[in-house]
Order: C-alpha cells, then structure tokens, then sequence
C-alpha cells in the first residue's frame, strides 16, 4: 500500500500537477508549494469552467412572456439539470418569499384550507421522476422545413425528480363535496395563468411539489409551490401556485380556450388536450452535429409518454424501411424520460436515422404524415411526429428537409 502510494505521488510530482494527497489516515501530505493546492471547499457548488452547456434563448422583445430551450443533444441519462430545464413564462418570474406564500383551496369543499409552505413540508410526502412539455413543444413541426437542431426542435420538454405531496393528500383533508369535479389552479405571476383541472386527475397523481431534483424548486419552476399533473401539457402544470378553486365545471379561462386548443380541418377545435401523447427523438447524433468518419457510433435518444412508461423504442438507419429495438435504461419510470440506445456501424455512405416509441399503453408514436393526416395543419400544438436526421457522407447531420 505505502510503496503504491509513494509511486502514485512521484508519477504526480513529474507532471507537476498534483500539490497533495490525502492519505489513507485522512492527513494531507504536501508536495508542493502550498499556492498550488486546488480549490478550497465550497458551500454551493458549480460546474467546471470548461463546460459551457446552455439553454438556447429565443430572440424576444418580451423575454418576460418566452422561453428558454434545454440542450437535448449535450445531456447525458434521464434527469435534465434544474439550471437548463427549459422556461415557458407568461409574465416572467415572479419574486416569491416562502415565508409570506400560502395555497388556498376552496370552493365545493367542506373546510377551505390556508396552507403556508411549511405546513405543507410537515406532510407526508412522495418523489417522483417525471418529465415536463409544453404542448407547444416541437410545434416547429407541423411545417415541412422543422428546426436545425434538436433543441429548438424539441427542448420544450425536461425530466426532474420531484418532491411535494400528493393532492390527493390534501383534497382528502379539505374535504370535497359531491358536486366537485373541476378546480381552478391560479398562479401567483402577474398573468395569474389559471387552468381548469378534472378532480379525477387531482385525486389521482397530481402532486403539490417543492422540490426538485433534491432541493428546493427553482424560481423559474415555480418556487416555492408547482401543481404537477404527470404526463400533461406543461401549461396546466402551473407554477407559483396560490389558488384551488374547486366547483362543478370547467372555468374556461383564457389559456384553456384562446390558447392551448387545437383547430381541427373540419374547423373545429379539440379542447382540454391534456395527455402528451408518446414521443422520441435521436439526440445523439442529431441536427448541426458532425459524427466522426466510418465506424461505430452509439445512437442515443429519449422517448417519453403522457400515458404511463415506454414499453419499446425502435431505431431505423435506413430512413424508415427497416427498424430494430433499442436498448432501454432501467428502471423506466412512469411519465419520464427514457434513454435509449442503438449500437450503429456507419459506413460512410448518406442515410437517414430516425426512432420510434411504444408506450406501454401500446400507441405508436406516428411519422408526420400519419400526424397531418389524423389532425390536419392548423393547430401548433402536440405535434409528436417521429424525427428523422440525414447523415451526410461526411458524417454531418441535418434536419432532413434543409
Ligand atoms: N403560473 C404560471 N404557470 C405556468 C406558466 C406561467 O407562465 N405561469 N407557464 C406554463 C407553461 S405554458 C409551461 S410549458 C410550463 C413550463 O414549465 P417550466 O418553465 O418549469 O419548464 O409551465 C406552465 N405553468
Ligand atoms: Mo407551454
């Protein structure tokens, strides 16, 4: 043990890099100039210098009511960093003290209730791994041309692991009467953003969450308190919460009637969309990307379901005559990001890659045309389209209309 030890350290001495190195006894022996010694302990950590990963900002003159896009292509596993889960904001992020915070819930029930943040901390609480989509997530599409990369094209949609209680939970204390089958869900931003949500879905998984990926939520998720209803369109997973209002019917409130409806080419609109239906991308290699020359790549991607977990993810390197199964990361969580990956030989000759989700509901995610031929052209919304990516010759990749 001693003898490696002194080895490991003279190795380090010739490169003149390392100045200590705790040994096994936890004392810290010095080789070097002590200014040499790296960076002290720190209370709140930070990523190396050297990386430079970052959300991709639409160029807005309201960045109040825009959004923010997560890097797809540069993260690695299911968890999306909270510092590049995307952003959607109505009228920017609100400045919310936890102290002063409280949820109401009232309306059709026995004992309305104030709750202030700690009182709901007390509670028994659940984690869970789910992902979050704005439904107008890849809404660029519905057009032939579509993004150049996979982050503007699909990085509306994120995976945390959240913390909080079950509404359930909640609803139970408060008591709903028999008439109850709505709530209004309000926001405490400016816009208020308010959404009407089913009380099945409330008693079901909906979660009051504080926390996310182990620590308290970010300003820009919704700190402190975020309605999460697993599985549905990011707008009705509203953030800042303060309000439930529960009652007999829907409210029909500006962002459930103006917005977040889809026109249909029968000029009707379909309303109270609320499941993502199932979806993949490849987001390794993908749009703007260049792939060394012939050999082997790893084709990697995530798929997800509104509707409860992947059941098979299906890769094709030949533009869609030919599919195999990819390899599936376990465990595979309900209403989450699922990696996949596809061992892939690249001969250097043009082709298209492309990939295909089942959930465990059995929905096939559809091509575009089967998308446009069920819903038309008109609504930017759910769009949920399989994605295909030309690699050239040359190992570079596009979006396959550019
Ligand atoms: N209070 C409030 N909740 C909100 C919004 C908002 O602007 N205000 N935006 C909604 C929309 S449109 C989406 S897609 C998601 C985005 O969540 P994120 O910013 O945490 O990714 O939050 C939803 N909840
Ligand atoms: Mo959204």
């Amino acid at each position: 043990m001693r003898k490696d030890r002194r080895k490991f350290l003279g190795a380090a001495a010739l490169g003149g890099a390392l100045a200590g190195c705790a040994s096994k006894e936890g004392a810290v022996e010095v080789t070097e100039e002590p200014s040499l010694l790296g960076k002290p302990v720190g209370a709140y950590g930070e990523r190396s210098p050297f990386e430079n990963v970052k959300r991709h900002l639409n160029d807005t003159k309201t960045p109040q009511a825009a959004s923010s896009r997560t890097p797809l292509h540069q993260l690695h596993g299911i968890i999306t960093p909270s510092a590049l889960h995307f952003e959607r904001h109505h009228s920017g992020v609100p400045h919310l003290d936890p102290a002063q915070h409280r949820l109401l819930i009232h309306g059709l029930v026995e004992r309305p209730l104030v709750l202030t943040v700690a009182e709901l901390k007390r509670l028994p609480s659940v984690s869970r791994v789910h992902f979050v989509e704005c439904s107008g997530n890849t809404g660029s599409e519905w057009s032939p041309k579509g993004a150049p990369d996979v982050q503007r094209g699909f990085g509306l949609a994120s995976c945390s692991e959240w913390t909080g209680v079950p509404l359930s939970l909640l609803l139970a204390e408060a008591g709903l009467k028999k008439e109850a089958k709505w709530m209004l869900a309000e926001g405490a931003d400016p816009c208020k953003m308010s959404r009407s949500v089913p009380v099945e879905k409330a008693m079901n998984d909906a979660m009051i969450a504080y926390a996310q990926n182990g620590e308290a939520i970010r300003p820009e998720q919704g700190y402190p308190l975020r309605l999460i209803l697993p599985g549905w369109e990011g707008n009705i997973n509203v953030k800042w919460l303060r309000r439930l209002h529960v009652a007999d019917e829907p409210f029909y409130t500006k962002d459930e009637t103006s917005k977040y409806t889809e026109l249909q080419s029968d000029g009707k609109a379909r309303i109270f969309t609320f499941e993502m239906d199932a979806k993949s991308v490849i987001t390794s290699p993908s749009g703007e990307q260049k792939i060394g020359g012939p050999g082997f790549h790893e084709i990697s991607g995530l798929a997800w379901s509104g509707r409860g977990r992947i059941e098979k993810v299906e890769v094709s390197i030949d533009g869609g005559k030919t599919w195999k199964p990819a390899q599936l990361q376990e465990p595979r969580y309900s209403k989450a990001f699922t990696r996949f990956r596809f061992p892939w030989e690249f001969t250097g000759v043009e082709t298209i890659i492309v990939s295909r989700a089942v959930d465990e509901t059995g929905y096939v995610q559809p091509s575009r045309q089967e998308l446009i031929a069920a819903r038309g052209t008109n609504s930017q919304y759910h769009n949920n389209a399989t994605k295909p990516w030309r690699v050239a010759a040359d190992g570079s990749v596009t979006n396959v209309e550019a």
